[in-house]
């Protein structure tokens, strides 16, 4: 089986009766919410909220329940990608677009699961360009700021090349090419001063458990 695939499949057993589940997004997160849905229609009672609208569509198709949290008190377990996983868990995220939410339905939750193939893992982050979700009003400025911080920062545009790339919230996304990020802690409260900057894609202290899927067929739960 394909590795993301694995480490989706081990982290959705996770999930039981009468839980509220959060729905990552990515590639990775594509196969647990292919597996929840799965489940739901042999008989999983559960409620979801999505980090995405593209996996609020994904989860509808499947008959997943989705729920608001103007519906709910918390949520029990997330299960999410990522775009790097160091030795202290601490997790880059956002390549997708949706740091944002991510984060709020990752700080909502008990547990965070992320889930990875084995080429996210990295001693230290900052090899991934760091995704930072910034406001359209003085975005020349907030980059300007950005890259101050010593990142070359690029504002991010759709592939098709039809100008900046807009998250569900209706903001933009620089991407801030560190090389090394040496103490993840510090650079995550520089960029969240900077005015105009609305969330950052490090996810710090944040992971209860990481599930990563291997080229070799083999899947675990990191210890
Ligand atoms: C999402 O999953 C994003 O935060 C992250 O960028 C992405 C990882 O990508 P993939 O699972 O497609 O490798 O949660």
């Amino acid at each position: 089986m394909e590795p993301k695939r694995a480490a989706a499949e081990k982290a959705v057993a996770y999930i039981h009766d009468g839980m509220v589940v959060g729905l990552g997004t990515g590639t990775t997160a594509y196969w647990a919410i292919q597996q929840i849905g799965k489940r739901v229609q042999e008989g999983l009672h559960i409620r979801a909220i999505a980090t995405s609208s593209h996996s609020e569509s994904l989860a509808r198709e499947l008959g997943i329940p989705i729920v608001s949290f103007s519906e709910i008190d918390g949520i029990d377990l997330t299960i999410d990608g990522a775009d790097e996983v160091d030795l202290a868990w601490n997790v880059t995220k956002g390549g997708g677009g949706a740091l944002l939410r991510e984060k709020i339905v990752a700080s909502a939750s008990k547990r965070l699961v992320i889930i990875v193939d084995e080429s996210k893992l990295a001693p230290q982050l900052g090899r991934f360009p760091l995704p930072v979700e910034i406001v359209k009003f003085g975005h020349e400025w907030t980059l300007k700021r950005l890259a101050s911080l010593g990142c070359q920062a690029t504002l991010r545009t759709f592939s098709s090349g039809d100008g900046p790339y807009i998250t569900d919230n209706g903001n933009y996304i620089a991407d801030c090419a560190f090389g090394r990020i040496t103490n993840p802690q510090i650079l995550h409260e520089q960029i969240n001063q900077i005015p105009g900057v609305v969330d950052n894609g490090l996810f710090i202290g944040m992971a209860g458990s990481v599930v990563v899927g291997y080229r070799d067929g083999s899947v675990r739960e990191l210890e």
